[in-house]
């Protein structure tokens, strides 16, 4: 059990509620796999996640959501959800993680939430050293993030994100008593990363390529029967925070840093209150230590089977966790009549 000074306010009755949203989303998602209309699919998952979310007691703001508000029209950043009876919860949200993967019937779609105890006043926030907002998630504008994660049982700041690949390779062999060969890291496969490739691979470990869902692949550090041991690149930033919601809850090592590539990504960081845009981001900046994470898959993957429709059942697969008492959860539900409000 986490010691926590403040009672947690997220009730555990609420990781089930959780679930359900992502349960929801992905049977509306499922009925888009293989038909190449990534936009449908995705619609599909918001709308049914929204629904979802508006029915739970909680005063709920998007803090990672589907864009900003005029970019958006429904579950935008800063947008209201629940009943607005309940805790004051910060939301964190990809209604379709793989919106190609579902699209192309491949691999490892799933939907996300991460729920966390707003934390007000802008000292006590978690995220208080990187930005201007008080909040138990980082507010993180959708540009790329370079990260680097480890699953637990290791010393503290193991890895860095400023060490080189041999370094953070080395570090985490020694400490897992294996050689470098024994490590496997997960890239997502992008020109950008062919450098960081041939680092990893020059200093002898192995590399598995993922096209696409990097929340899922920081996600394999924690589990040792997926053979990944260390997750590094570059992604978005929305699901850096996602994935950092999910190790505050099983435990890990991550640390991120915004990748800024233009004079308006710099300004619209700074709107948001990032304070040094090119700060090093701990784990805990992004995510206070009251979160609860839910994620169930689309289609089948290394982590989540897919969503399986048969006859007049549907049934889902979902990882829901819990910071607080530290209990991860495989639920596999299955669904009688599943547009039954
Ligand atoms: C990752 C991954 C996503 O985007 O963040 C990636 O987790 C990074 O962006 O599933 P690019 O595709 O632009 O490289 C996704 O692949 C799609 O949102």
């Amino acid at each position: 059990m986490t010691t926590t000074e403040k009672k947690p306010v997220i009730e555990r009755i609420f990781t089930l509620e959780l679930a359900r949203v992502t349960e929801r989303a992905a049977i509306a998602a499922s009925r888009w796999i293989g038909c190449g209309q990534e936009e449908q699919a995705d619609q599909a998952a918001v709308d049914a996640m929204r629904r979802e979310l508006n029915k739970m007691d909680i005063a709920g703001e998007v803090v990672i959501g589907e864009g900003e508000r005029d970019e958006a029209p429904m579950l935008f950043i800063g947008e209201k959800v629940g009943s607005g009876r309940g805790p004051r919860v910060d939301i964190a949200l990809d209604p379709l993680e793989g919106t190609t993967l579902t699209a192309k019937a491949m691999p490892n779609a799933m939907t996300v939430i991460a729920l966390a105890r707003h934390e007000g006043g802008r000292e006590n926030a978690p995220s208080a050293s990187v930005q201007d907002r008080g909040g138990g998630l980082l507010n993180a504008p959708d540009v790329y993030m370079d990260k680097i994660a480890i699953g637990p049982g290791h010393p503290a700041d193991l890895i860095d994100l400023d060490a080189t690949p041999q370094e953070n390779i080395g570090r985490l062999a020694e400490s897992k008593g294996v050689q470098t060969r024994h490590i496997r890291a997960c890239i997502l496969d992008r020109p950008r990363h062919s450098e960081l490739i041939r680092q990893v691979r020059a200093c002898g470990a192995s590399i598995s390529l993922i096209s696409d869902g990097d929340i899922a692949g920081i996600i394999h550090t924690t589990d040792a029967a997926t053979g990944i041991d260390i997750y590094m690149g570059i992604g978005g930033a929305p699901e850096g925070v996602l994935a950092a919601a999910a190790l505050r809850c099983i435990g890990g090592q991550m640390q991120g840093r915004l990748v800024i590539s233009s004079q308006e990504q710099k300004e619209r960081a700074r709107r948001m209150g990032i304070r040094d845009v090119n700060a090093k981001i701990p784990l805990n900046a992004m995510v206070g230590e009251d979160v609860i994470f839910s994620a169930t898959g689309v289609t089948d993957g290394s982590m989540l089977e897919g969503v399986r429709h048969s006859g007049d059942s549907i049934t889902t697969h979902s990882l829901v966790m819990r910071s607080s008492s530290g209990t991860v959860r495989w639920i596999r539900a299955r669904h009688i009549s599943p547009e039954a409000e």
